[in-house]
């Protein structure tokens, strides 16, 4: 199978995580994908993702699934079914929820990082900006009031929500390290650390592609 992906971007982490923790990783080849707005990648968005969004799956048989959340169940599937996710039960939905929480950080953290990198500078937003990290911080907070939802991060297997936190903290230390968003959530800048000491985490932390 081939990943296209890209070292810095926190949903292709996330898909790379959850291979490397089910022991999927051998089988995957990653590609690495150049994507923007604006950037035209035709041949992308026709054998990959229409989107032009990372990450992407190419199966062996050639059919492409996206996007990160779809990749992970798929896996998960592959590797026996219920490791990252539970087939059913309450489990899942809180886990799933989580999950899309942690997915919706991400997006806003990215959102912003083209809002303040990409887009001219006369035409920048400011207020949406603002918007868009105070929907960042309600969810860092949401998190920090909750460690349930972090859970162990020294457990045998992370789950799905796990995986998606650990890559948009992961990020927000890449992108927006001065920030110091450990400053205002110490119990989960602790789970981090923690959680970062994980193979699967060491070997995948973000950085910029090469030129
Ligand atoms: N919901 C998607 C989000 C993926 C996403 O936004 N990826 C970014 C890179 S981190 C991207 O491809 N951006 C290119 C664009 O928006 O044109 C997922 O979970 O896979």
């Amino acid at each position: 199978m081939k990943l296209f992906y890209a070292p810095q971007s926190p949903f292709a982490r996330k898909v790379h995580v959850a291979a490397l923790e089910l022991g999927l990783a051998d089988d995957i080849e990653l590609v690495l994908t150049p994507v923007a707005p604006g950037m035209a990648n035709e041949d992308y968005a026709r054998d990959g993702n229409p989107l032009r969004k990372i990450p992407a799956l190419a199966r062996n048989d050639g059919s492409v699934l996206y996007d990160s959340g779809v990749i992970c169940e798929y896996l998960d599937a592959r590797a026996g079914g219920g490791r990252i996710l539970p087939g059913g039960g309450e489990a899942r939905w809180l886990i799933l929820r989580d999950h899309a929480l942690a997915n919706g950080i991400c997006d806003a953290a990215v959102l912003v990082r083209y809002e303040t990198w990409l887009r001219p500078e006369e035409f920048r937003w400011e207020s949406w900006t603002r918007d868009q990290w105070s929907k960042i911080d309600s969810g860092l907070a949401a998190f920090e009031a909750d460690p349930e939802a972090c859970g162990d991060p020294k457990a045998e297997m992370l789950n799905l929500a796990q995986i998606a936190l650990g890559c948009a903290l992961g990020y927000l230390d890449f992108r927006y390290d001065e920030r110091n968003w450990r400053g205002s959530y110490p119990k989960l800048s602790a789970w981090f650390e923690s959680l970062s000491k994980r193979p699967s985490f060491a070997q995948t932390v973000p950085v910029n592609p090469p030129q």
